[in-house]
């Protein structure tokens, strides 16, 4: 893959500097090595922890729009190098080129949300009870924020965070997924050429933290962070969480998904059947907004489930390849157990299903370590709790319903709550979904992913219940005070109409 090392050079020109034996990174492309890196030591960990709390007594003095002004660089540093960082991110996570430069974009649109943000970190004005007196409520930095990613979305994620993050005043320390630690470096690497020549802005402001579970943890565990804001499975929720509330830090996670598509009987198929198509085989089935169940009225479930076949049969035989090739759509998984993850799920269902259509390895030929696989599409009576967990791949079921309170309960029967969406011209079933689909996002004739930045983004249940990107969700990122000033020349009255006269 030599012809891809120049992207890593010219992102990452201190690679070297980070070069061990600890860590392979591989591109799912092939499988090939394309760095080998060490791994931070608990002695380093613990240092870079430190930096950053010096960095944050430094950096929460800076005026909030001022902080803006360095994401707004950041933002512009990252149009000039979109097309490579999307190259690295395609090579690193296996994610098609078109959906690499979508992900860069949205580390654009988050950097230009939060430069915005920066003159609007409002408080409120309360009207007091007590005469000459006021009272305000005032969002204050909070401290270093721990951030863990994920490999599919190896950088919009960090940058939603981070973003956020800086222009409320907090420094950030990122522990990237072990599968895709070259982008991380690559951002680090952007960023800091944007700080060190950003007067006041305090070294270790943005800190990598290259590392497993275990450097993971190691952040988690630490009281000096406030803020822990994960980004992973379920599994991986339900160890960081209780681990965070324990020293009682705040955590933010964003969980696993099982999102599904209701299709009604007055759905437009010109809408619904590519909507679920992006949403279910689109970047390989690795998001965690990915369409996993299609929820469709009785009347045309054979319609729906047919259709749906002969587009996955069409993609598994042409669409299915090198993912830096622009006729592909369909990439690899990110690895082997990846792949192993996704024929077990199929081997789970197949005792209920009425048909499986794909779902095989491909490419093996071309790429004998890369793990590519045809997207699998299977027809169920009903919903069982066999497909209750999350599958991290290309794999869908389609369920069919007769009354839109069935489907209601079908869709909210899952343990997990993120995405969701109706396809429907009907407003009254349009609104009937929306008010009772239990998850963060719920769409009207759009598909589950491909969430913009502008809105608050996670969801309930098992998806961990924060909210991270647009909307409010810097809240999260700074401690709220209330304050109550008397500013009147007579003797303070005291609340709730007390008297305490010597
Ligand atoms: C993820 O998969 O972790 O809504 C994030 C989407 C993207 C973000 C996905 N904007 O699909």
């Amino acid at each position: 893959m030599s012809s891809h090392n120049d992207v890593v050079i010219r992102l990452i020109p201190n690679l070297s500097s980070f070069s061990g034996s600890d860590l392979k990174v591989t591109t799912p492309i092939d499988g090939s090595e394309i760095a080998s890196l060490r791994l931070d030591t608990p002695a380093e960990v613990d240092a870079k922890i430190a930096k950053s709390v010096e960095a944050f007594k430094k950096w929460r003095e800076v005026p909030g729009p001022r902080r803006g002004e360095l994401v707004r660089l950041f933002g512009e540093k990252l149009r000039a190098h979109k097309e490579d960082l999307a190259k690295l991110v395609t090579l690193e996570c296996g994610k098609i080129l078109e959906e690499g430069r979508g992900e860069v974009q949205e580390m654009i649109d988050i950097c230009d949300f939060a430069v915005g943000l920066s003159r609007q970190l409002y408080g409120l004005t309360i009207a007091s009870e007590r005469p000459n007196h006021t009272m305000q409520e005032n969002w204050l930095p909070l401290g270093p924020v721990g951030i863990i990613s994920a490999f599919n979305f190896p950088v919009a994620v960090w940058a939603w965070n981070t973003c956020l993050a800086l222009v409320c005043g907090d420094p950030v320390l990122w522990k990237p997924s072990e599968k895709t630690p070259l982008t991380a470096l690559a951002c680090q690497h952007l960023f800091d050429q944007v700080a060190a020549e950003f007067p006041g802005a305090p070294e270790g402001l943005s800190q990598v933290i290259v590392g497993g579970a275990q450097e993971g943890n190691q952040m988690v565990e630490d009281e000096r962070v406030p803020l822990i804001s994960a980004t992973g499975s379920s599994r991986m929720g339900r160890i960081v969480g209780p681990k965070v509330a324990a020293r009682f830090g705040r955590s933010l996670l964003e969980l696993g998904g099982n999102n599904a598509i209701i299709v009604t009987p007055t759905a437009d198929l010109n809408v619904a059947i590519p909507s679920i198509l992006f949403g279910s085989v689109g970047t390989a089935g690795q998001r965690c907004t990915s369409t996993r169940r299609v929820i469709v009225h009785r009347s045309l479930f054979d319609k729906v489930f047919e259709t749906l076949a002969a587009a996955y049969r069409q993609i598994g035989e042409t669409k299915i390849g090198d993912p830096l090739d622009g006729s592909t759509l369909v990439g690899p998984l990110i690895d082997e157990s990846a792949f192993k993850g996704m024929q077990a799920a199929i081997e789970r269902v197949r005792a209920e299903a009425g048909d499986v259509v794909g779902g095989e390895r491909t490419l093996e030929d071309k790429f004998p370590h890369g793990y590519y696989a045809k997207p699998a599409i299977v027809r169920l009576p009903a919903q069982s709790k066999t497909i209750h967990d999350e599958t991290f791949a290309p794999l869908t079921y389609v369920i069919p319903y007769d009354t839109i309170e069935e489907a209601l309960e079908i869709h909210n029967a899952v343990p997990q709550g993120l995405s969701s969406a109706i396809m429907t011209t009907d407003v009254r079933e349009a609104e009937f979904f929306k008010r009772h689909s239990d998850c963060g996002i719920a769409n009207v004739n759009i598909g589950t992913s491909g969430a913009e930045i502008g809105g608050a983004f996670g969801g309930e249940k098992e998806t961990g219940g924060g909210r991270e990107s647009g909307s409010d969700a810097w809240k999260a990122y700074m401690r709220r005070q209330t304050s109550t000033t008397f500013y009147g020349r007579e003797r303070p009255t005291l609340a709730q109409g007390i008297k305490f006269d010597l």
